[in-house]
């Protein structure tokens, strides 16, 4: 037996900490911070509570995931309408790490792709979602939505394309994840994928309804804001329902 084989370090051939963890984040807060109509009137980003943006086309589910996210039934308001959200809205939470608590500021943006509203309002949210994506200082993170019932629309596509050169992060989500049959997921999974020329296994399948997803969500947002060494990740723990 060859002792020094034994004792020397085994390459990591494991994937990044980021994306095989799931984390069971404990939200010990949330709450409503301030709805913003412009990204001039948004004060600069708070270091101490990095900033997580969720945006996708109208009606995706943005806000039902960060209710389902926080484990708040109505704390963000949701419409079967769509063009409910309309405003920059801010949320603070603080979660509660293994070692300390760790605040975040999470934004839930106004979906685009909504025709039936005035084009004075359209081109008003148009204008607010450009400025945010492209000039917010110090965006850790861009959860980026997709209905993961069907493929995404060619408005997905261009403006995942256009954000390819975005300074911060991106997380791609697919939605509503309870109206897909389990055998049918990883190949719509895989749609979205192929479309967006990113990995299958890349796409948290998500559901708002059941919270699959949850848990390597949070997983992939404290990658982001570098906080996964203090969470309570457990690398093993199979995909929350
Ligand atoms: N079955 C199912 N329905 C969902 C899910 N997420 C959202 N919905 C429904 O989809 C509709 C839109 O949800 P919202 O969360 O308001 O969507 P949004 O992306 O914030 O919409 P806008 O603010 O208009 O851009 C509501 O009727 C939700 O109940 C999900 O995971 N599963
Ligand atoms: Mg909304």
């Amino acid at each position: 037996m060859n002792d020094a084989a034994d004792t020397a370090p085994k390459a990591d051939v494991r994937p990044p900490r980021a994306k095989r963890a799931f984390v069971d984040a404990a939200v010990a807060d949330a709450v409503f911070l301030r709805s913003s109509p412009s990204l001039e009137l948004l004060p600069p980003v708070d270091v101490e509570a990095p900033e997580v943006a969720f945006l996708g086309k109208s009606n995706v589910g943005k806000s039902s995931l960060l209710n389902a996210l926080l484990m708040r039934k109505n704390l963000v308001k949701t419409s079967k309408t769509p063009g409910q959200t309309r405003l920059l809205n801010q949320f603070r939470v603080e979660l509660q790490l293994r070692r300390r608590r760790q605040a975040l500021t999470l934004v839930d943006l106004p979906g685009y792709g909504f025709a039936k509203m005035s084009k004075v309002e359209h081109a008003r949210l148009g204008v607010m979602l450009e400025a945010y994506l492209g000039q917010r200082q110090g965006l850790s993170l861009l959860v980026h939505l997709f209905d993961l019932r069907h493929a995404p629309t060619t408005q997905d596509v261009t403006v995942w394309d256009e954000l390819s050169s975005l300074a911060s992060e991106r997380v791609v989500v697919g939605t509503k994840s309870d109206r897909v049959p389990a055998s049918k997921k990883q190949m719509h999974a895989k749609v979205l994928a192929k479309a967006l020329g990113i990995a299958t296994d890349d796409v948290v399948i998500f559901s708002s309804e059941s919270r699959e997803g949850r848990s390597r969500l949070w997983g992939r947002i404290l990658g982001a804001v570098g906080k996964l060494e203090d969470a309570d990740a457990d690398a093993d723990a199979p995909p929350s329902p």
